[in-house]
């Protein structure tokens, strides 16, 4: 009777992203918190989209650190596990960081970092465009010309430059491949900057705004998934404040599989 009733195996592993990102930090403490055995694997937001692709196909159990905005909802029939421990934090915003001085500097790069501001289902189009095929940039540029309501109230106020180099740092979440390629498409298109994007990691990305040796980020993800960054950097940045509203973070799995809490991993 058993085998007539047996459930899909719970994986032992949890399918992570780059170790910089704040969710690992998130999902070692949530495998604390929770007393889990299962394992935390390292690597890169492709190959975890790559894993969760390959298991639903076979309809195989699988569990990956998860974020929203993101295309894989769009993709899949997927969920968060539940969080009663509120390990992963609540809803949480998306900031702009630029480096000290910037503001003086290039007051009108400044000026549109500061009102570069979006919702979930801007990202969310440019992040399924890329995933099917089109190259970032021509992605941004598609999301550009047709929202130009939008783009027009981000560059209100500001001079176009005289090509001006500007850096932007960013680590390869699909998420912020898509925010940032559309700030320096603006930039550029709008505004005559010279962008440079320098894909980094989280660490690197965050110590580089503070440094200076990057003029600003848009990829802060704050209160909580970058807690420990933004304490460490907070007062040698210069924090425009929210540009997205309405992230999470957490634990997702196939709708197809039957545990539907954190707990359930026990
Ligand atoms: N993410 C996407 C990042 C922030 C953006 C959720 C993978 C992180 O965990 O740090």
């Amino acid at each position: 009777a058993n085998s007539e009733t047996k459930q899909m195996e719970v994986p032992k592993e949890i399918v992570g992203i780059d170790p910089g990102a704040g969710i690992m930090q998130a999902t070692q403490k949530a495998i604390e918190e929770y007393g889990l055995e299962t394992k935390l694997i390292e690597g890169s937001s492709a190959a975890m989209t790559a894993a969760l692709d390959k298991a639903i196909s076979k309809k195989e159990p699988i569990i990956v650190t998860g974020w929203t905005p993101h295309w894989k909802f769009a993709k899949y029939d997927l969920k968060y596990l539940e969080d009663p421990k509120n390990v992963y934090g609540g809803d949480e915003q998306i900031h702009t960081i630029a480096r000290q001085g910037l503001k003086e500097d290039q007051p009108d790069a400044y000026k549109l970092l500061d009102q570069f501001e979006w919702e979930p289902a801007d990202m969310e189009s440019i992040m399924v465009a890329i995933q099917a095929g089109t190259d970032p940039k021509e992605a941004a540029k598609n999301w550009v010309d047709e929202n130009s309501a939008k783009v027009d109230k981000w560059v209100e106020g500001a001079n176009p430059a005289d090509g001006v180099k500007l850096k932007l740092g960013y680590v390869a979440w699909d998420s912020e491949i898509a925010s940032t390629h559309v700030v320096a498409h603006v930039l550029e298109s709008k505004l005559n900057y010279k962008v440079e994007l320098l894909q980094v990691e989280a660490g690197p990305m965050w110590t580089g705004v503070a440094n200076g040796d990057v003029d600003a980020i848009v990829a802060a993800w704050l209160p909580t998934t970058h807690k420990d960054y933004y304490e460490k950097y907070k007062d040698q940045i210069d924090d425009l404040g929210v540009n997205l509203n309405g992230t999470k973070i957490g634990l997702v799995v196939p709708s197809y599989m039957e545990i539907s809490s954190i707990e359930d991993l026990k």
